[in-house]
């Protein structure tokens, strides 16, 4: 029967937090979905967030997470399938961090099952609100981290990325300087993942490489933890973070607790929690496949590739985390995604209909127009001033023109900064919500030259945590799985779109009067 082994995966994204539970012979067989603005009102979060003093500052309350984790288990619940899933994972958007009071373990093992988390949680906090990725009030952390270990190429190397705004390290540091005396109060600093895998557990959980080495705590090299990286950020932070995982590992059974309230099997188990981004490599079935790469268009758009071994050139850009398998994946974040697409779709009053249909109707190119989508703060490049530009002659009232030149412009961003990641792929596999849009899939390929896919189940961070549940439970419980054996059933068969740009569209843009180079003068002129 479908439900004899069925793995769950959880995933708590900026908006939302997603279930998708799989059956390794029958695939995706379930999806639930909640939405914070709509659900949790009391938290006045807009897009899932809510923005601090300035607008650089981005938040959300770790109790509306718990609130989400608890009412999308009781769906579960509700639909007969907790009892049937052996194992089960946690993806969660990366870098956000959680400050938590020694009383948090305690709290963890006496929850009442007849209560939900949050109800039983509120005093665990040392800081009522957690920093997001889209956090970027952490400049002068991130030079002060800089100039302690040796400059921004030193830091790089040694954590895989230059001190980062939205990073660990540098949102600990500030907190640290600003609230020394909560600071003081904090016995454990969890990531979103770890976070929620130990509301699930009913302990503190370990936190795995692909999430760990988004912090700019970690030795990429080592694998582990940096007395120097983490002397940077602030004292005592060794005794605070939680044990780092290199690959994917059981982590242990559910608690009692879950057990009871959720209907799980008490020894259903789960998997160490990781990123949305990691958890997307394993989702489109890239784990091990360096020679495809991926674009995630959620809340972020961001473009990732696996890779096998790390190399030595010095990088400036970019990111390295860890992979499920204990190798890496190199990623590049762009924080004017859906975002920027939906102002411009809002602008003009246009459905998400009308603006695929103006991209695919209108000519590759743009005539020339450029636009420079920074809605917000951007992350690749940095750029913490924001503010819209255009050139060419792009005026506001051309509605064709601004639809055509937000999707352009992002998608040549991805290109100019994605070089590093390795040889360009000839396969891109798109996906979140944006890969429904058939125009910026057009508009990807075109620019990157190569063809571009879909899948039916765009939800693959969730997927992907379930398949590394599943991957994790059968090494251990059964047989050994090959991570192939799992994309071959679970992955590979949904493929919805496949688009092969013409030779005459990918000119228009790598061309050597072509638009992208002309992308990167603009670009230029903005930094
Ligand atoms: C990646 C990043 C974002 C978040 C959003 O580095 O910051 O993609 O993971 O979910």
């Amino acid at each position: 029967m479908i439900q004899e082994n069925c793995f769950l995966g959880l995933d708590l994204s900026t908006q939302s937090i997603t279930a998708v539970v799989i059956s390794v012979s029958g695939g995706v067989t379930h999806r639930f979905s909640i939405s914070f603005d709509d659900a949790y009102p009391s938290f006045h979060t807009r897009g899932g967030v809510v923005l601090g003093e300035s607008a650089s500052e981005v938040f959300a309350d770790p109790r509306m997470w718990a609130e989400a984790l608890d009412d999308i288990l009781i769906l579960l619940k509700d639909s007969n399938l907790t009892g049937s899933i052996r194992a089960l994972g946690v993806s969660a958007q990366q870098h956000g961090t959680v400050y938590l009071k020694s009383i948090f373990g305690k709290s963890l093992k006496g929850l009442d099952s007849a209560l939900p988390y949050h109800r039983q949680i509120q005093h665990v906090f040392s800081r009522d609100l957690s920093p997001l990725w889209m956090d970027s009030s952490t400049h002068e952390e991130c030079c002060e981290i800089t100039q302690a270990l040796g400059g921004p190429k030193e830091v790089a190397r040694l954590t895989g990325s230059v001190a980062t705004e939205r990073f660990a390290a540098p949102q600990i540091r500030k907190f640290w300087k600003r609230h020394p005396e909560k600071y003081e109060q904090t016995a454990h600093v969890a990531l979103v993942s770890s976070f929620l895998t130990s509301l699930l557990i009913g302990r503190i959980a370990p936190l795995d490489a692909g999430d760990g080495y988004g912090t700019n705590l970690a030795d990429i090299r080592s694998r582990n933890w940096n007395e120097l990286a983490m002397a940077a950020a602030a004292p005592g932070l060794s005794n605070r973070l939680p044990r780092l995982l290199v690959k994917d590992e059981i982590v242990g059974p559910v608690s009692p607790y879950s057990a009871q309230r959720f209907g799980f099997k008490p020894d259903t188990v789960a998997v160490v929690g990781s990123g949305d981004n990691p958890c997307s490599l394993v989702g489109l079935g890239l784990l091990g496949v360096p020679d495809i790469h991926a674009i995630s268009l959620g809340t972020s758009d961001t473009y990732f590739g696996y890779i096998k071994e790390l190399d030595d050139r010095e990088r400036l850009e970019g990111h390295i985390f860890g992979a499920a398998d204990g190798r890496f994946m190199a990623l590049v974040c762009f924080k004017n995604g859906s975002l920027a697409r939906e102002a411009v779709k809002n602008w003009y009053g246009l459905s998400w209909d009308d603006f695929s249909r103006i991209l695919l109707e209108t000519p590759p190119g743009n005539q020339g127009k450029i636009m420079l989508p920074y809605f917000l703060p951007e992350i690749t490049p940095l750029l913490l001033d924001p503010g819209i530009r255009r050139f060419g002659g792009l005026t506001a009232e051309d509605v064709q023109g601004n639809v055509r030149a937000v999707a352009e412009a992002q998608a040549m961003a991805m290109h100019l900064h994605a070089g590093w990641t390795g040889p360009r792929p000839k396969c891109i596999l798109v996906t979140a919500g944006g890969s429904e849009n058939r125009g910026l899939l057009t508009v990807i390929s075109q620019v990157f030259g190569a063809e571009v896919r879909s899948f039916e189940v765009k939800e693959s961070a969730a997927l992907g945590a379930a398949i590394r549940a599943a991957h994790a439970f059968l090494n251990t419980k059964r047989r050994s799985v090959g991570w192939s054996d799992l994309f071959e059933s679970v992955v590979r068969s949904d493929a919805k779109e496949l688009i092969r740009p013409s030779a005459e569209a990918v000119e228009i843009y790598q061309g050597p009067e072509g638009l992208l180079s002309l992308y990167k003068a603009c670009e230029r002129s903005a930094l």
